[in-house]
């Protein structure tokens, strides 16, 4: 089994290589939930339904959001009746986070919420939330501190920050099935994810380092130069204290990365990384760069 840690877009798009590669079920995937949020008395969780539909088939990979062909009717009507719904939702998404919602409601875990969704869509893959409790990741700005889809979405990341923050109720433990997850897989794999918005929140949850330095773990840059490849994650690492490229990234992970992987186009040099062509354009690129890191690992 191989463990990945995920956002809701580059490593999905690695994710979408993997699939065809490895035999599904040897696929685990611990995602962050630090981007999660209460909308119309809904719960969304962008990066787990990103993997959750990749997973089933119906991911929008036009977006890298949302289901594929979904209609906006609810999202339309609720404007009209005078409701702020920043975040474009989709009315099948929306049955997602309104049973989501429910199941969160009657006191049901966050992971046990996932893996009965991920039954109802055919995922053969093993889809964990990183913890099972509340994790919000907010940014510092002129407007005062805001949740990140309010930075991201609302604000359309046009406004400064300088400072990025967690917060949450109580300090956010691994779940023993993302602990579980990592001890029985060969490697862990920390995708081309956003470091700050995505990656980092998962390696705070307690428990998740420590696992992580009895695997080998091989890492992907989201950056080529001194640029994500999209996103915002250039602005955020600068806030966060971190240089916004492949050094910065490597930097982030807290000497946890066995093996760097870098783009063959990244002017910044990682020393001793291996390099590949990470720009997963389209299927054939992620399948390929899929082959490279399997192929990589083959030699840990
Ligand atoms: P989010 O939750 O939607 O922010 O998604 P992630 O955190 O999973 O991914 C965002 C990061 O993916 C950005 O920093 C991008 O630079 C990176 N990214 C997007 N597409 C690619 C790609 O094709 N290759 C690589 N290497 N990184 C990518
Ligand atoms: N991102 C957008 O930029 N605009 C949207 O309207 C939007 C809607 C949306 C709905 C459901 C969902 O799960 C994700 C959605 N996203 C949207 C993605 C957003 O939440 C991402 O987390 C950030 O764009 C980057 O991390």
């Amino acid at each position: 089994m191989i463990t990945f840690l995920s956002g809701g877009t580059g490593t999905p798009k690695l994710l979408r290589g993997m699939q065809k590669v490895m035999d599904r079920h040897e696929i685990s995937v611990i995602v962050n939930t630090a981007e999660d949020i209460w909308i119309s008395g809904n719960h969304i969780s962008p990066d787990l339904d990103t993997v959750m539909y990749l997973f089933s088939g119906i991911l929008n990979t036009d977006t890298w959001w949302g289901v594929r062909n979904d209609t906006f009717t609810t999202h339309e009507e609720t404007a009209r009746l005078g409701l702020d719904e920043f975040i474009a939702i989709g009315d099948r998404d929306r049955a997602v986070h309104i049973a989501r919602g429910d199941m969160l409601r009657n006191g049901m875990r966050l992971t046990n919420i996932t893996t009965l969704l991920c039954e109802r869509y055919g995922v053969r893959e093993t889809v964990l939330p990183m913890t099972d409790t509340e994790v919000t990741t907010q940014v510092r700005t002129d407007l005062g501190l805001i949740h990140f889809q309010d930075y991201w979405i609302r604000a359309k990341g046009q406004i400064g920050i300088s400072e990025v923050v967690r917060s949450y109720r109580e300090p956010p433990v691994a779940t023993p099935e993302a602990l579980a997850a990592i001890e029985a897989s060969e490697a862990v794999v920390i995708g081309p994810s956003n470091p700050i918005t995505s990656i980092l929140p998962i390696l705070m949850c307690d428990g998740i380092k420590q696992a992580l330095r009895n695997k080998p773990v091989v890492t992907v840059s989201p950056f080529i130069g001194n640029a994500p490849i999209s996103g915002p994650a250039g602005a955020l690492m600068t806030a966060a204290g971190f240089e916004p490229s492949s050094i910065g990234t490597y930097n982030c992970y807290d000497g946890l990365t066995d093996i760097f992987i870098q783009d063959i186009r990244d002017s910044v040099e990682v020393s001793h990384s291996a390099r590949f062509d990470t720009l997963m354009v389209n299927e054939e690129k992620s399948i390929a760069l899929a082959q490279e890191v399997l192929r990589l690992l083959s030699t840990c």
